[in-house]
């Protein structure tokens, strides 16, 4: 069977490169994502996951990050501020123990005692963008705790000329030459967050959700909003009950459009993979591209579908 590897972002080939390293070596699907994960986590010039990612609104990274292969075999950490590799301890989590979610300070000892390494994820240049966030008036709402950058030129998004604003969790799903899915979700979440802020993406169900008869599905974009609908799962569902990924990832966004007072800021996409190996990726603004590696190589490319264009 060919294996293929789909990742979000167009930082994606940074994911599938490692996926595909561990793939052609003859490794499973859950190795490939958590290799892939990695990848892109120990990557500091990407801001929005792992080492290098922005900082909440007091300057400190957290990480969070999941890998889930079926309902049975999951595992999350959230709010991770001292280690590089959220998806490497989820799946300690997941291989470990009898739980599925560590958060906080829990979660850091479980890393110290699994023997992952510390790090220091505050990269000179994320600091220096939360400082420019923080002396900037227009940045925040502080009473209402928007969180957010002056407000996003969609247009600019759109035409290349701006990036969107910190939705760049890198959701990563693979089916090896077996025929097994697997997927994996890192982020460091909403740039400049309340402290304490957990999003969709370490939520089974939510950034990611896998089953092996009914295929996988993963998120990316604003949190709050994923979760509203449990993007991920429906999305599984939806192929449960036959539904293409296409049709299925459309399921999610349509819902979110008839359920959400949407802002010009928030943007949410998702990508799927049956257990065929069909595949599609879905967002509702312009701007998300994939990253797909599959028997005519890797590619970035712009969604299948947007939803509001
Ligand atoms: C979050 N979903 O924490 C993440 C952010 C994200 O692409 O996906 N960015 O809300």
């Amino acid at each position: 069977m060919n294996p293929l590897v789909l990742s979000t972002w167009s930082f994606g080939p940074v994911a599938n490169a490692a996926g595909l390293r561990v793939l052609h070596a003859g490794g499973k699907a859950l190795d490939a994502a958590e290799a892939a994960a990695t990848a892109v986590e120990n990557d500091p010039t990407i801001d929005s996951v792992g080492v290098g990612g922005l900082p909440d609104a007091d300057g400190r990274v957290s990480l969070d990050g999941c890998i889930m292969t079926d309902p049975d075999r999951c595992g999350a950490v959230c709010c991770i501020r001292t280690y590089a590799n959220p998806v490497a301890i989820a799946r300690r989590v997941m291989e470990r123990t009898i739980h599925v979610t560590l958060a906080g300070d829990g979660a850091e000892a479980f890393a110290a005692r699994e023997g992952f390494a510390p790090a220091h994820l505050l990269t000179p240049a994320a600091r220096s963008e939360w400082e420019k966030w923080r002396n900037d008036p227009r940045s925040i709402d502080r009473d209402h705790y928007r969180g957010w950058l002056p407000p996003v030129n969609i247009e600019e998004v759109r035409t290349g000329r701006a990036r969107e604003p910190s939705h760049d969790t890198v959701s990563i799903l693979v089916r090896d030459t077996a025929g097994a899915l697997a997927g994996a979700c890192s982020t460091s979440g909403m740039a400049f967050k309340v402290p304490g802020r957990v999003g969709d993406s370490p939520i089974i169900g939510h950034g990611l959700y896998v089953d092996q008869h009914a295929g996988a599905a993963a998120a990316t974009g604003t949190g709050e909003i994923i979760t509203g609908v449990c993007g991920s799962f429906l999305a599984v569902e939806e192929m449960r009950r036959g539904a293409g990924p296409l049709d299925a990832v459309l399921v999610v966004l349509r819902r979110i459009v008839e359920r959400f007072r949407l802002l010009p800021e928030h943007q949410v996409a998702l990508i799927a993979v049956t257990p065929s190996g069909a595949w599609a990726s879905a967002a509702l603004r312009p701007g998300f591209h994939h990253a797909i590696s599959d028997t005519h190589g890797t590619r970035v490319e712009a969604a299948q579908r947007v939803l509001i264009a």
